[in-house]
């Protein structure tokens, strides 16, 4: 089956591509020849998730599915949330929002957070179905680790004493946020492959 993977983000294809094995054909925006950016300006995760999807299904006609994750800290309130990817500004630069998040928790004690995906697949107009994974954990107040990209380096998940930055992909790929959506996505697709 072939599905388009509606990211402009390579880290997140790559890390969905090795979830998702040889049973479905992903292709990325550049294969179904779609060079702009995808529009993300609903305000909130689920919402921005499914406006990727829509717009891709929209203009190019392909079943796909778009995700949409952020860093929710207790203390911030639930930021950076949406806006992870712009949290130190419009440069979109991982090391910028790590460096200003490590500032604004300098005198935090609680350092719970979480990371969380909403996967939006599209296979039809009105045919949309969302799936969403949580990864529980804290932000250490150091980086440790160079793997992985966002806020991997200061994430330390739950019961663990490495952070995802100092964790290979196959090891993140078993815990993360992404790897529990994907999963429930996966078992939607399977489902729905054997129903038809
Ligand atoms: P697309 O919208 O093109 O898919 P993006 O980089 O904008 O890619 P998201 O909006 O889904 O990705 O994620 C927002 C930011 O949240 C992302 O740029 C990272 O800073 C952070 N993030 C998401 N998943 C992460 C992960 O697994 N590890 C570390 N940081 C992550």
């Amino acid at each position: 089956m072939e599905i388009c993977f509606a990211t402009n983000n390579k880290n997140k294809l790559h890390e969905v591509k090795a979830l998702l094995g040889n049973e479905f054909h992903i292709l990325s925006l550049a294969e179904i020849g779609c060079h702009e950016e995808l529009p993300e300006t609903t305000g909130t995760i689920a919402g921005n998730s499914r406006q990727k999807a829509e717009y891709v299904f929209s203009r190019y006609g392909i079943t796909c599915f778009a995700d949409d994750s952020g860093l929710q800290v207790n203390a911030l309130q639930g930021a950076p949330g949406v806006d992870s990817a712009f949290y130190a500004g419009p440069q979109k630069n991982d090391q910028d929002n790590v460096a200003l998040l490590l500032r604004n928790m300098q005198h935090v004690a609680d350092r719970s957070a979480n990371f969380i995906t909403i996967i939006t697949l599209v296979k039809g107009t009105n045919d949309v179905s969302q799936f969403e994974g949580i990864l529980n954990g804290e932000i250490t107040r150091q980086t440790c680790g160079t793997n992985g990209f966002g806020y991997d380096p200061v994430f330390r998940p739950a019961g663990l004493s490495i952070n995802l930055a100092e964790m290979s992909r196959e090891e993140k790929n078993k815990i993360s946020h992404r790897a529990k959506a994907v999963e429930k996505l996966v078992r939607f697709l399977i489902g729905h492959q054997t129903n038809q």
